[in-house]
């Protein structure tokens, strides 16, 4: 009884982390301009990130897991979730 109970409790627990995770990511409307997959880049024309505080412009992003740019090709419109790594803008996921 006092395992089910923990039990229950840990997925809870696990179930909050996890939603409050999902509502962490800012999605931002970009344009696809580039696509370097030797470079592991991608150059986006992005709208403003509100979640690095940047305006709206066209710039270079690194994608530290290629995955997540090897299927784009520019004109490509996506929702990208962007991230500063140590002052290094990145991509993190795209939708
Ligand atoms: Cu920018």
């Amino acid at each position: 009884m006092q395992m089910k109970t923990t039990l229950a409790a840990f997925a809870f627990l696990a179930a909050s982390l996890t939603s409050a995770i999902a509502e962490e990511v800012t999605w931002t409307t970009g344009e696809v301009q580039k696509v370097d997959l030797a470079q592991s880049k991608v150059t986006v024309k992005h709208e403003d990130i509100k979640n690095l505080d940047m305006p709206a412009m066209t710039m270079v992003f690194f994608a530290p897991d290629k995955a997540t740019i090897e299927s784009l090709k520019a004109g490509d419109k996506k929702q990208f979730e962007f991230g500063d790594m140590n002052g290094r803008m990145i991509v993190k996921q795209v939708k």
